[in-house]
């Protein structure tokens, strides 16, 4: 990257000065900006000794000693992780760090450490913000997963994606939370944490925070995931399964969304789109007036009772089986119809890991009829936080809470669809083309096929051909997927300016975030053709411009400026870029104008003084 900055430098002036709209992303550079949050658990504990003091740095702690330890007491400490991530050669790349001036507090936070170079060719910068006081999440509350989203659309469009360090044993329960409080996610955030302290000998912190930054640094899945054991989970499906094994999380109804294993392989298919045109924004004002209550053989109305009185106002109610419940018990039942009549709101989850509430039984049927709304496939961890977050919505009525709790909000519950789907797998067209390519395993057919359907987008993009778009998506194919170069149907549509297409990609699941082999992203593209009706839909939807793109910027202004050209300036302008930024030689896009003496140009800083 250090060598491919000038050329990339002279690429923009070169650009710009032969008449041509600004490429302005700075080349193909691979880098990428991630924040940690650091919100305590055991990845930043130390054993706090009897008699006082901590274990020394230098001594090495045995899984035999920490377990004996571990009565009196591990907590985190405040200021240590980021001094001890540096000592670490696969944490922190020393010698890269000084080549690329990390020191330099205008260009990098304080705490920004860098990765060494990944397989993907990619720089990982990471800046650690420690929140305090660090937390075992034991003692975690909405109080704070408020303060860790708030810390998310602060930071939002300074960094490519986010890593949370979190404590594991309500880690599930802030993963689901922050799912539904991240409204029109674009970005990877990804909960991480370790039952080993990172400063032990035998420990898994550093794999996992690793892991974690790989995903948050090079690939755009929109949600809020959970990586631990080398896996990525979506956050609102996992659940901690084991207290005492480095495999600690399972996510029982819905397979992993990547395994990081000896390659990166991620589950394209599985990874939640976000659909939407609205900007990211998070939701903080969660429902604390909400329970879990787990149903037992011979369970008393009186408890039952006592559990639903005010000021509770939604309960998750872990069920048998399917979602069954005694139906011979009418003492039960009258107290929860009674409730629902209150307008609590009743969710049925089931008891199991695995599996799914149904109304096959009876016993579940009449849960159904007293006004209890079925939970599918939802964890008892996403099914409270889904109630909470539903419940907070003031605006809403009673009704519309209710179907917003029955409908698939973030990739919570598995809703089976109606009507039978026609499949990507079975189209003629590809087995076609499969079998006169001699291709007969399926792995094979899905590699024609992953090859096939970006160029297919991208062309019918390019043609503007929304109808064969949606063919595809209904098809199973992703809009999200890049052509050999990284290019998305959104960076076509962008750069062709054609607006019902990219409105049509929004909702779609389309990323704004995807970045082309040159860097660049569709705003970009709309940017260098001058799409201003698209600059403005993509920046409506949360589109920005990013520390990379804004390299030279002022250079570029400058010459555009020199240029007289009024439309590409203003194309910049409604990115986002300051207008007012020197170019090389120090002055200013505007004082150019006046120097070369283009009257539209000065016009239009007039306009926008
Ligand atoms: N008690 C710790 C926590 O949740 C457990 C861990 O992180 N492994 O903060």
């Amino acid at each position: 990257a250090a060598v491919g900055q000038p050329l990339a430098q002279k690429r923009s002036l070169c650009t710009v000065l032969a008449g041509c709209p600004p490429a302005s992303t700075g080349g193909a550079k691979a880098e990428a900006r991630v924040l940690v949050i650091n919100t305590g658990g055991t990845i930043g504990m130390v054993q706090d000794v009897k008699g006082g003091g901590h274990v020394k740095d230098f001594e090495v702690v045995t899984w035999q000693m920490q377990l004996t330890l571990r009565s009196s007491g591990l907590a985190p400490e405040a200021n240590k992780l980021v001094n001890s991530l540096k000592t670490m050669p696969m944490m922190h790349d020393e010698a890269y760090a000084k080549e690329r001036k990390l020191s330099n507090i205008h260009e990098f936070p304080d705490d920004t450490l860098v990765l060494p170079v990944s397989k993907q060719n990619k720089r990982i910068f990471y800046t650690i913000l420690e929140l305090s006081p660090l937390l075992d999440s034991s003692n975690m509350t909405p109080e704070d997963w408020a303060k860790i989203a708030k810390k998310l659309e602060e930071h939002y469009e300074k960094y490519d994606g986010f890593v949370i360090l979190h404590g594991t044993d309500t880690m599930a329960y802030t993963a689901s939370a922050l799912s539904f409080m991240c409204e029109n996610l674009g970005k990877t955030i990804v909960l991480t944490g370790s039952q080993v302290p990172i400063y032990e000998l035998q420990n898994d912190g550093r794999a996992n925070l690793l892991g974690a930054l790989l995903f948050a640094g090079q690939f755009v899945i929109p949600e809020v995931c959970l990586y631990f054991y080398n896996k990525l989970y979506r956050g609102n499906r996992v659940t901690k399964v084991d207290a005492g094994s480095f495999n600690a999380f399972s996510s029982p109804n819905l397979p992993p969304l990547a395994n990081a294993e000896v390659d990166i392989t991620i589950n394209w298919e599985t990874v939640w789109r976000p659909n939407t045109k609205k900007k990211f924004r998070v939701h903080t004002n969660m429902n604390r007036n909400v329970g879990l209550l787990r149903i037992f053989p011979g369970i008393t109305a009186a408890a039952v009772k006592a559990f639903l009185q005010p000021p509770i106002e939604g309960i998750v109610l872990e069920t048998y089986g399917s979602g069954n419940a005694p139906n011979n018990r009418e003492d039960l039942l009258e107290e929860l119809k009674k409730a629902t009549e209150r307008k609590v709101m009743i969710l049925n989850c089931t008891q199991c890991l695995r599996g799914s509430v149904k109304t096959v039984y009876a016993t579940g049927q009449t849960l159904a009829d007293v006004g209890i709304i079925p939970g599918g496939d939802m964890t008892p961890e996403a099914a409270l936080t889904k109630l909470s977050y539903a419940l907070s919505k003031n605006k809403l009525s009673w009704e519309e809470k209710r179907q917003m709790l029955s409908e698939n909000l973030r990739g919570e519950m598995t809703v089976v669809p109606t009507g039978a789907k026609i499949s990507l797998r079975d189209s003629k067209f590809i087995q076609v083309i499969a079998k006169s390519l001699s291709i007969s395993s399926k792995e094979e057919l899905e590699a024609v096929r992953d090859a096939l359907i970006p160029p297919l987008a991208c062309a019918a993009a390019k043609l503007g051909d929304i109808d064969a778009l949606r063919a595809i998506a209904e098809m199973g194919g992703n809009l999200s997927c890049g052509d050999y170069d990284g290019r998305t149907p959104l960076h076509i549509a962008a750069s062709e300016g054609h607006l019902p297409l990219v409105e049509y990609l929004l909702t779609s699941g389309a990323t704004i975030y995807a970045r082309d082999r040159y860097g660049s992203t569709p705003l970009i593209n709309a940017i260098k053709f001058r799409h201003l009706e698209v600059i403005n839909l993509l920046r409506e939807t949360g589109a920005h411009l990013s520390s990379h793109d804004l390299e030279n910027i002022g250079t570029t202004l400058c010459s555009l400026s020199a240029e007289g050209d009024v439309d590409g300036l203003y194309a910049w302008y409604l990115a986002g870029a300051n207008l007012e930024q020197a170019g090389y030689d120090g002055r200013s896009p505007l004082q150019v104008a006046e120097a070369t003496g283009h009257k539209e140009v000065l016009d239009f800083f007039r306009q926008k003084r």
